[in-house]
């Protein structure tokens, strides 16, 4: 082992520098992690990270929908809760196609949201509490409203024509326009490209029709995004969370796309031929040597691609989120709108795999669910009997996997699906299509709410419960999407009053993880691959050693330590139930029973 690993030297890796807090902190960690390949210790990876979702975050001014002064208004909450990072979701001046991914102005604050001072007092009321920003960065596609669309729209010859990708329609199709250029599709259903009466030609969209994606090809697209970023990186922002960057470079010649994949022609645009040298290019232009946090949102990623994204001579990203172990539960149809089953044995390969994958070669992002996913609760855990107790388990899992956990708005008190009723309810795009789509195939409408009560996005959007007032407190109008109606009983209100509560047990292990190295930069190392219901695994770094315990199940299955894991006395660390002195040798668990011990 290099002795300045853990340590950490001079050398800058990751685009970050080292902060005069770690640089103390170290000291106390001379050692290096059992690997031999010791990460180098790094604010972002020993943080905490927040994902806010404004909209419906907290309503300042009674309009029914979250906004920064509503922020503002709840920073002690973020601070007493002890998050080091909040990631923003969208806040940008955009018509809203796709809850504010769909931007029409990089550099201005959507008016619901509030004024470019509103944001300004959020990030210095954040960094007074030593709390740091990350923003989200869509620039795969802006709105169809940016005035660079507006312009390349306008004609063939636009000066701004190439910001985006047109094409002529295939043979002669209706009234002359063509078949689509190819058969790729939307991520929201439909075919990816749109007809624009005006210049007879296609646009392509990934996303929503009101999402034209950029084309990444085009040096000055490229600049004037660099551009963009270094604007709000002098704002003093704290990093990026871009939004499916892993999009940005499609095939040359957009050859059509294998039609039995879960999302038509995303093999010719999923780290597409460019993608790395783009990425490579931005770290370069922009972040290279600024002390800021990155983190790419990639669909499609493996392990062998996230490698090249982060590694040590990889493209300078932090982190990669990618979408493995939250696609497990696809149906036959390859895609989120299918249900099928998921298997525990297979959700513990998949993190190992990317336990061990970026062990020395990057750094993981660790998360169960955001604002994209079905609330993880409801997911993941029992949302009906067992609330409590697996939404623990499951913050017990991403606190102490290896690699910077990031807590969506609402776990911390275990926030549930919605039961839809009526598709009234419904405000998603995704979701919206999806139902139109069944409906036009002849489903039941209760057949359809099922579905979106399982897979919809808008279940992890529906307002943070602050009280058991109305609209849980998050607003004094109404509520631009309806509440759940389980706030009178699921609110921070009463998770903050009582001491055994989920919203104390996320305090506790934001605390843990802050005070144990072993948990931020342990190697991992799985016990009993193959048992269905227990997830266990050991954390170590130089001779501390943790283990963790996690019953995935209503049952009551015994754990038995693997015999050649030996230890003299143990100490309980966290657990969620009460533990009396049993040893960690073999113990029988309770319905999703969460234990972690070090090993002494
Ligand atoms: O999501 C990217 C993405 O591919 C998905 O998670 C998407 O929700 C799914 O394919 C739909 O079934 C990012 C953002 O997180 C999401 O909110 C945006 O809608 C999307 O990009 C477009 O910007
Ligand atoms: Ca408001």
């Amino acid at each position: 082992m290099d002795s300045g690993e853990l340590g950490g030297d001079s050398g800058e890796t990751n685009g970050t520098r080292r902060t005069g807090d770690s640089t103390e902190a170290m000291d106390s960690t001379e050692t290096a992690d059992s690997t031999g390949i010791g990460p180098k210790r790094e604010w972002w990876k020993e943080a905490v990270v927040y994902q806010l979702y404004p909209r419906s975050f907290y309503d300042a001014n009674g309009d029914g929908f979250g906004d920064l002064p509503g922020v503002e208004a709840k920073l002690d909450y973020l601070d007493a809760l002890g998050v080091d990072v909040v990631w923003l979701n969208p806040v940008y001046d955009s018509p809203d196609a796709d809850h504010g991914y769909d931007i029409r102005d990089y550099r201005s604050i959507m008016p619901e949201y509030g004024t470019m001072d509103d944001f300004d007092h959020v990030l210095a009321g954040l960094h007074d509490r030593e709390i740091k920003l990350v923003m989200d960065l869509v620039v795969n596609h802006t709105s169809d409203e940016h005035e660079w669309f507006r312009k390349s729209r306008q004609s063939r010859d636009s000066d701004y024509r190439d910001f985006y990708i047109w094409r002529e329609g295939r043979g002669d199709g209706p009234g002359g326009k063509g078949e689509p250029p190819n058969n790729w599709e939307s991520a929201f259903g439909g075919p990816a490209w749109t007809y624009d009466e005006r210049t007879a030609r296609y646009y392509l969209h990934l996303f929503d029709e009101k999402q034209p994606d950029l084309n990444w090809d085009n040096p000055e697209v490229r600049e004037r995004i660099y551009d963009m970023m270094d604007w709000w990186l002098e704002k003093g922002i704290d990093g990026f969370r871009m939004d499916v960057i892993d999009l940005i470079s499609k095939a040359e010649g957009l050859p059509d796309g294998d039609a039995d994949s879960g999302w038509t022609g995303s093999e010719h645009f999923t780290s597409g031929p460019r993608a790395h040298e783009f990425v490579a290019e931005m770290y370069e232009e922009v972040l290279a040597g600024r002390d800021v946090m990155t983190v790419g949102e990639m669909p499609g990623a493996t392990v062998e691609e996230a490698q090249r994204y982060l590694g040590p001579d990889g493209d300078g990203l932090n982190m990669v989120f990618h979408f493995e172990h939250v696609s497990l539960d696809y149906g036959e149809t390859g895609n989120r709108w299918s249900i099928g089953e998921w298997d525990l044995a297979e959700f513990k390969q998949v993190l190992t795999k990317w336990q061990n994958g970026l062990e020395g070669e990057g750094w993981n992002s660790v998360y169960l669910g955001n604002h994209d996913w079905p609330r993880i609760v409801s997911r993941f855990g029992d949302d009906g009997l067992y609330r409590i107790e697996s939404a623990k388990l499951l913050a017990t899992l991403l606190f102490t996997l290896r690699g910077t956990p990031y807590v969506y708005q609402g776990d911390e008190i275990g926030m549930t699906n919605f039961p839809f009723e009526r598709e009234a309810q419904v405000r998603d795009v995704s979701a919206r299509n999806f139902v139109e789509r069944k409906k036009a195939d002849g489903w039941e409408r209760a057949e359809i709410l099922e579905v979106v009560t399982m897979r919809s996005r808008d279940n992890a959007r529906t307002p943070m419960q602050w009280s058991d007032d109305e609209y849980a407190g998050f607003t004094d109008g109404e509520s631009w999407i309806p509440v759940n109606p389980n706030y009178e009983a699921v609110n921070v209100a009463d998770a903050r009053h009582k001491d055994d509560s989920i919203w104390h047990y996320y305090r506790e292990l934001i605390d843990l993880r802050h005070a144990r190295d072993v948990l931020v930069y342990g190697s991992y190392d799985l016990l009993l691959p193959d048992d269905p219901d227990v997830y266990a695994f050991l954390r170590t770094l130089g001779d501390e050693r943790v283990l963790v315990v996690l019953n995935f199940r209503d049952g009551t299955p015994t754990f038995s330590l693997p015999a050649e894991v030996a230890f003299d006395g143990t100490e309980l660390l966290v657990s969620n139930y009460p533990v009396d002195g049993a040893k960690p040798r073999s113990f029988e668990l309770r319905p999703y029973e969460a234990r972690v011990y070090e090993l002494e």
